[in-house]
Formats: C-alpha cells, sequence, structure tokens
C-alpha cells in the first residue's frame, strides 16, 4: 500500500547490514546482478487521460522548476531568511502522492531550490503542530521518522538515482538506486552524499507533546561532486558516464520531493497518553525508565500507514517511479 512499506522488508535487511559496519570497516558496496545492459527506453510522451480523472488516470504532466544561479550562497543556518532564498520561487505547496483527487495534506510543505558552481541548494518549510523524530544515525531508516526527502535523477533516464531523507535530527539516510524497485533495484545504502552540508531550524520544541509547534525548515547544500555512483556501476551507463559534472545552463534534471508523515497518539481528538514502550521500531531499542514512562511521548497509531505529500504527484503510492518526477532546470 505504501512506497516504503512494500519495500521494508529489503530495506530492514540491509539496513541492518549498514548497522554493522563502522568508519574503518566500510560497507561492502555489491555489484548488482547482471542484467542486460541496456538502458531504458526513453519515458511516453506524456498524453491527458480522456475521461475523469482518477488517482490512475494522471491529471497532468509532471511539474517543473526553474532553479536560478545564487550569487551569493544562503547562510546554512536552516532559516531561510537569506537574500538568496529570496530570489527563488516556492513550489506549488505539496499535494497526496496519487494526486489532487486525494484529500489535502493535513499541514502545508513547499520547497525552493537554488545552485551555484559548487552545490545544489534545496529548502524546506514543513509545518508541523507537533515536531517529531527518534533516529539518531546516519543510514538509519529515515522514513520510519516524519521526514523530508529528495530524489534525484540527474541525467533523466530513470534509473541510476540518488535519494536523501532527513529527519527534524538532521539525520540523513542516503542511497543510490541502481533500478527502480519494482525492476529488482537494488538499492545502495552504502553510498553516501560526500560533503553534504544540511541544516535545521525548529519553530517549536522537537518531542515535546506538551506545546504546540509551528514546524520546521531545512537547507541542503548537495555537492555537484557526491554525484557519483558506486564504484561497481558500469562505465557507459548512465550517470557514471556522466560523471559529477556542474550542471550546464538550462540543463534539466529529474526531481521530486516527498514529505513522510506519520499519524501519532497526539494529533487530532486521540486522547494523549503515556507510551508503554519505544514509539518508534528503532533497531537499538532500550526499554524506557520510569520516568519516561511517565513523561508524555509521542506513539504511533497502531496500523495507520504514513501519508506521503509531494511536490507532483506519482498518481500511485510508489515514489520510486522517476517518469513522474519534475523537472528541475538549472539556469543562470
Ligand atoms: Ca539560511
Ligand atoms: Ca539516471
Ligand atoms: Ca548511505
Ligand atoms: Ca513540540
Amino acid at each position: 500500500m505504501m512506497p516504503h512499506a512494500l519495500l521494508s522488508a529489503a530495506l530492514c535487511a540491509s539496513a541492518l547490514l549498514a548497522h554493522g559496519s563502522t568508519v574503518e570497516n566500510p560497507p561492502q558496496l555489491v555489484p548488482p546482478a547482471e542484467k542486460p545492459d541496456v538502458k531504458p527506453a526513453a519515458p511516453a510522451q506524456f498524453t491527458p487521460p480522456a475521461g475523469d480523472a482518477t488517482p490512475q488516470k494522471p491529471l497532468y504532466a509532471p511539474k517543473s522548476y526553474d532553479a536560478k544561479f545564487a550569487k551569493a550562497a544562503p547562510k546554512l543556518d536552516g532559516k531561510l531568511d537569506d537574500a538568496a532564498w529570496a530570489l527563488a520561487p516556492w513550489t506549488d505547496e505539496f499535494l497526496d502522492i496519487q494526486g489532487p483527487a486525494l484529500p489535502a495534506p493535513r499541514y502545508k510543505t513547499r520547497a525552493k531550490m537554488l545552485w551555484d558552481s559548487e552545490y545544489f541548494y534545496i529548502a524546506a518549510e514543513l509545518k508541523d503542530p507537533h515536531v517529531w523524530a527518534t533516529l539518531k544515525n546516519h543510514d538509519d531508516i529515515v522514513f520510519r521518522d516524519n521526514d523530508f526527502e529528495v530524489f534525484i535523477d540527474p541525467d533523466g533516464d530513470t534509473r541510476e538515482y540518488y535519494e536523501l531523507e532527513v529527519n527534524v535530527y538532521g539525520t540523513i539516510f542516503d542511497l543510490f538506486l541502481y533500478r527502480r524497485y519494482k525492476e529488482d533495484g537494488p538499492a545502495e545504502h552504502g553510498w553516501n552524499a560526500e560533503g553534504l552540508k544540511t541544516a535545521i531550524a525548529v519553530q517549536g520544541s522537537v518531542d515535546d507533546p506538551t506545546d504546540t509547534d509551528t514546524g520546521w525548515t531545512l537547507e541542503w547544500a548537495i555537492p555537484w561532486n557526491a554525484f557519483k555512483p558506486p564504484a561497481w556501476d558500469k562505465p557507459g551507463f548512465g550517470e557514471k558516464q556522466r560523471g559529477a559534472a556542474v550542471p550546464k545552463d538550462g540543463e534539466t534534471w529529474r526531481v521530486n520531493f516527498s514529505r513522510v508523515q506519520w499519524q501519532h497518539n497526539w494529533e487530532g481528538k486521540t486522547a494523549p497518553k503515556a507510551a508503554e514502550k519505544p514509539i518508534n521500531d528503532h533497531f537499538k531499542q532500550v526499554p524506557p525508565t520510569a520516568d519516561e514512562r511517565a513523561k508524555p511521548r509521542y506513539e504511533k497509531v497502531a496500523g495507520k500507514p504514513e501519508d506521503n505529500w509531494v511536490w507532483t504527484p506519482q498518481w500511485q503510492i510508489d515514489m520510486h517511479d522517476p517518469r513522474w518526477w519534475g523537472s528541475v532546470k538549472f539556469v543562470r
């Protein structure tokens, strides 16, 4: 039912492997199983559907955005009051992953993009009355918390693409996808966005449900040099061929954003209560102390899938279909 949940089993297995690694023993980057070395066909031309629109019949082509060249870099402090950001328009407010026929998101989300000769800059604003996260280790499965995600396919061939996820603690889950999950992946968690800078500002308090927050804002600076596939990737195939080059003026990349939001006990009319155990299915669960049990805390609503709110609709509950990602043009 969910883009992520479908993949949880596979993710868990490789995440656990990643957890066993240390700086001294980096995770092995294992080449994927051999498959015919053929580039996928270009995505079909978009044709608007006949008749009433449904989530299965897209209403419109993927959205586009002109990312402007920043003459002065934004200061990475999580606040979006920089002169550089003032020149960058907001995206449309995010909507349900399946499109506007589904209920509008409970909280507003929007993003901005900029670039310069060193970095791809992304800003995001996530309204949220209850700012919450649990995961604190790099390459934890961050979408088990509320998070913000970007999907990037530089050469736009719908294979070999990058994904970054972040929660309000600034915990990063970064991975490289050789092919879509529907084409058996694999997802390489061992890929890291080297040199990535993350800054977050919270308008409220994290993990304190007794107040009402405004939300959080994010600044990302992704070095162009980070867009390098794992060593096993074949020369001449997709991103390896492209390399980590700075985009040319007017170059377009496939990009989409996703916000994952879970429902918890402090939302809406559900009565708050102290949790009996830690809220999240963290790998390193420790039983709460008596003090912690007495404290009001967030608890996911059992059996409720996460919501996925996106910039441009996927028309299905699957982020891993780059055909429907937006088009970001880097303009000077
Ligand atoms: Ca700033
Ligand atoms: Ca690609
Ligand atoms: Ca990683
Ligand atoms: Ca709070």
